[in-house]
């Protein structure tokens, strides 16, 4: 795919507010630091179009932002905040729970994870959740740049491992690097088959 045009279109913290949901739609979520919006960039080639920012958990709003006219990428708050307080959490939860859960032209929620770390409770915890609401997800590890590629491997694996002790296969996976555009061909692409089978569903009109 070719990004030929990528603009913002609306910030959300009400899902009855959001844009008519005619196009194909993919959610970027993941811990705050994880990359989201280094990585979001990188796919648009577009430097501030998320703003990328050392400080996490700034973020609590649903960002649609419009590619090629055709299809979102929406930006969602990052989860595992450690220092908002636990009923911020509770209001993040709910809300980001309904509109992933109700959302009508969401075709794949795009997990990002770590690829530095070993598996994090918090995002096994959230793909479960994902699993169990039946929701496709695809797990995109991020800063690959940052060690070497036998480290990178090990940490897919050893996530691969926690995955499959509640699902029976392995959701598609990317490595990307935001530093140095590893993976975004791959990541586009994907979104471009999707986008090809869309059809328009069914959805009650405000
Ligand atoms: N080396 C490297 N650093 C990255 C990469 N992606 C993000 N970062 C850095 O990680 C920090 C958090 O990135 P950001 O995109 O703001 O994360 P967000 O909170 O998930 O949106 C920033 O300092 C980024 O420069 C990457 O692919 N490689
Ligand atoms: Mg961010």
């Amino acid at each position: 795919m070719i990004v030929k045009s990528a603009e913002f279109i609306c910030s959300n913290t009400q899902v009855s507010k959001l844009p008519a949901p005619v196009m194909p739609e993919y959610a970027f979520i993941g811990r705050s630091n994880v990359g989201k919006s280094s990585l979001i960039n990188m796919l648009v080639s577009k430097k501030g179009l998320a703003k990328t920012s050392q400080t996490p958990g700034k973020t609590q709003l649903i960002n649609h932002f419009l590619i090629n006219e055709n299809w979102y990428l929406v930006d969602l708050p990052g989860y595992g905040y450690a220092r908002i307080s636990k009923s911020k959490k509770e209001d993040w939860d709910k809300f980001i729970r309904a509109y992933l859960d109700k959302r009508e032209s969401l075709q794949c929620v795009m997990v990002l994870v770590d690829s530095r770390l070993e598996p994090q409770k918090i995002d096994l915890q959230f793909c479960n959740w994902l699993g169990e609401k039946g929701l496709s997800f695809v797990i995109i590890f991020t800063k690959a740049d940052k060690q070497s590629a036998i480290k990178t491997d090990q940490n897919v694996a050893k996530f691969k491992k926690g995955l499959l002790a509640t699902f029976e296969e392995m959701p598609p996976y990317f490595i990307t690097s935001a530093e140095n555009q590893t993976g975004r061909d791959e990541v586009l692409g994907f979104i471009d088959e999707i986008n090809k089978g869309f059809e328009i569903p069914e959805y009650k009109q405000f």
